[in-house]
């Protein structure tokens, strides 16, 4: 099977109606997203699914869970350092077994990428949402690559290193302001961006903690917000436990998310995430 045949825009436009993103927004509840590495070295898995057999039998497991959508990455982003960069070559080596079965399985497939190349190939095979953890910043020519094939694009807040000084809320605030510049040259639509504050990148766990409890700020933007507290390192600072005990701080974190105007939930624990958010929902609507 070959990842790397172009796509014209019919084809796209026959095979992902292009408002997406406003189909998911308009079911009226938290939309939940999957998280699937297909990696060696993923903090929170620890490449547990890089085998292409075990990735898939948890695709299906979260889709049968509830998943609205698959969020695939095949480059550990390791947000607390360690992770190793690989080539567009390996990235797509690794994601060659696991997409088209993802794609097959029904829901949209995000690509977790930070790389045009990757990013290209994989809305040729189905990729329905990119997921740039560089928020369009990283590599330059992602803004066209996703403008050109009309997919919703999520702009995550990233640093190279996190600094204690800073207001966090500001800098989130200047990054998404740059990214949205780039996306508007790039003519990237404004219905196809969520912004996502990247809890746990470039910030120390007290601003991450900031993050999600100021959430509400970043609507001022007026797009959709997504949040990955998925076993995340702040939860260990706060009560301590390896990344796969991390499932009851991860649901708090995500039901704040929530109630901080979250339209997107990222998580490793759908069956549990579900569940939280159905019953966060119905207690809030007998309020
Ligand atoms: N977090 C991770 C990876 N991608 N994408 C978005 N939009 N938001 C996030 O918070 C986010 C993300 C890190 O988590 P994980 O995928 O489990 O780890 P790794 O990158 O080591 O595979």
């Amino acid at each position: 099977m070959t990842l790397a045949r172009p796509v014209s825009g019919l084809q796209h436009d026959q095979t992902r109606p292009p408002n997406l993103l406003g189909r998911l927004l308009a079911l009226g509840r938290p939309i939940v997203m999957g998280v699937l590495n297909v990696t060696p070295d993923s903090f929170s898995d620890g490449g547990r699914f890089f085998d292409a057999a075990a990735a898939l039998d948890q695709a299906r497991r979260m889709v049968a869970e509830g998943a609205d959508i698959l969020d695939i990455g095949a480059e550990s982003t390791r947000p607390y350092g360690g992770a190793v960069a690989v080539t567009v070559e390996e990235e797509m080596r690794r994601l060659a077994p696991v997409l088209p079965a993802a794609v097959a399985l029904g829901v949209p497939v995000s690509i977790d990428t930070m790389k045009a190349g990757v990013a290209e190939q994989a809305i040729a095979t189905g990729a329905a949402i990119v997921n740039d953890v560089w928020g369009l910043q990283r590599d330059r020519a992602l803004a066209r690559v996703v403008a050109e094939h009309g997919v919703p694009i999520i702009i995550m807040h990233n640093r190279d290193a996190a600094d204690p000084s800073l207001d966090i809320m500001a800098d989130i605030a200047a990054f998404f302001t740059r990214s949205l510049d780039i996306a508007d040259r790039a003519g990237i639509a404004r219905e196809s961006i969520v912004l996502d504050p990247g809890i746990g990148f470039g910030k120390t766990p007290e601003q991450s903690i900031i993050a999600i409890a100021r959430l509400s700020e970043l609507k001022s933007f007026g797009l959709p917000l997504l949040v990955g507290a998925s076993r995340k390192r702040f939860i260990d600072k706060i009560s301590p436990a390896p990344p796969q005990q991390r499932l009851g701080g991860s649901i708090a974190a995500h039901l704040a998310a929530v109630a901080g105007g979250a339209a997107i939930i990222r998580t490793h624990d759908v069956a549990e995430t579900v569940q939280a958010l159905r019953v966060d929902a119905a207690i809030r609507s007998a309020q």
